[in-house]
């Protein structure tokens, strides 16, 4: 992967508990524009801020970035490419791009794809990994067809109870664990589940996933397996160590626990939790005692939609209704606006908080785990009113 030119035409200093949070933003990458820059190779790219103030969806060309290995195509040959599905199958079947987007029953819709580790860098006490802020996920329209359509094709087998996704990286160290995932038959033929050859109307960049990827709605994106070449039907438990061993998180409310605690049941990471977001007033900005001013962000339900978005100007003692913009579907970050008219002057915590359709609300206290996964507590802005 070319390094990409990491020219700094600037950084940011990300407000992290204990520091070292400043990070170039890089151009240079294919396909990508001003990124912040978190690691080159494999590279790690988080979308700066701002970007979720300029609408619902997130531009291809802003949308984070994510791998685990370093050896990843630079280009694909469109010809050539072929998708692999086998295993415990009637047929099995090799699919090229050009059999893949003439299947009937094309599927799209809006969904964000959040890493496991989004904000993770807020972690307290810090614990390892990619030190992202909060620009680990994204918004983006998906276009595709559904999983179920080639598992039906193919013909899954009585008896089958898994479906392994793998794609075209590989790792740099042989014997190291090439980067698979795995889910349930049952969740991978329920018809929302895709592969997706799109994203906002274009094809996928090549580092997110050209020329087909895996969404899994509602779902953290270490299971949407981008360059996906190769499908495996299985009649047994994957056991494989990105299942088994990374991206667990604690079998507890908010896959929380204490640091250092032991034998806390883990299990793979799964559903997504809600979240919501100011994103045009910054931490640390100074706003007039008296002057109104609109807040506004983003919000998403995680696995299902956003019912309700509250904001607080004042630490959390009194809460509004804020208002939803459009419905772009559950799976969607959805906009929210409040109105606020600061009335005392000195720091104050802007607050906002979300309860998704199923009735789960952020929690007011972070959770912690050793991962750094599952980040959704209730955000806070501090201001300083003058
Ligand atoms: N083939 C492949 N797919 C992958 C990964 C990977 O390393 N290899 N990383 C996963 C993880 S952990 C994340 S967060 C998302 C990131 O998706 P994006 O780079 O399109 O934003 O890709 C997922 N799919
Ligand atoms: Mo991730």
């Amino acid at each position: 992967m070319a390094a990409g030119s990491a020219f700094a035409a600037k950084s940011v200093d990300f407000p992290f508990p204990g520091g070292v949070g400043e990070r170039e933003i890089a151009t240079g990458f294919p396909g990508k524009g001003a990124m912040v820059l978190q690691r080159t190779r494999p590279p790690l790219l988080e979308t700066p801020f701002e970007v979720f103030d300029q609408g619902v969806f997130t531009p291809n060309d802003r949308f984070f970035v994510r791998w685990h290995y370093a050896v990843i195509p630079t280009s694909i040959d469109v010809e050539s490419f072929r998708l692999n599905v086998h295993g415990a199958v009637d047929k099995p079947l090799t699919l090229s791009l050009a059999d893949i987007l003439a299947m009937p029953g094309r599927i799209e819709y809006a969904a964000v794809n959040q890493c496991s580790g989004n904000s993770r860098g807020f972690f307290q006490p810090r614990v390892p990994g990619g030190q992202w802020a909060n620009g680990a996920m994204g918004n983006a329209k998906w276009t595709g067809v559904p999983l179920k359509a080639v598992l039906d094709r193919a013909g899954v087998k009585a008896g089958a109870v898994q479906v392994r996704f793998n794609g075209l990286d590989t790792p740099v160290v042989a014997g190291s664990p090439d980067f698979m995932k795995s889910l349930s038959v049952d969740h991978a033929r329920d018809g929302e589940v895709m592969i997706a050859f799109a994203m906002n109307g274009k094809p996928l960049p090549l580092l997110n996933g050209f020329p087909v990827r895996l969404v899994v709605p509602g779902w953290y994106s270490t299971y949407w397996v981008k360059m996906l070449n190769d499908i495996e039907i299985l009649d047994h438990p994957d056991e494989n160590f990105w299942i088994k061993t990374a991206y667990t998180i604690p079998d507890t409310p908010h896959a929380d626990m204490k640091p250092g605690q032991t034998g806390v049941p883990m299990v793979p990471i799964n559903r997504m939790v809600p979240r919501s977001f100011v994103t045009n007033i910054r931490e640390g900005a100074k706003l007039r005692l008296g002057n109104p001013v609109t807040v506004r962000g983003i919000a998403f339900g995680g696995d299902s939609g956003v019912a309700k978005v509250e904001f607080s100007g004042d630490g959390g003692q009194k809460w509004e209704t804020a208002q939803l913009g459009k419905d772009e579907g559950k799976y969607s970050f959805r906009r929210w606006e409040a109105h606020l008219v600061p009335r005392t002057t000195g720091v104050q915590a802007l607050m906002v908080r979300c309860t998704n359709t199923a009735g789960v609300v952020q929690p007011d206290t972070p959770n912690w785990n050793p991962a750094g996964f599952m980040r959704n507590v209730i955000e806070t802005t501090h201001v300083s009113v003058l």
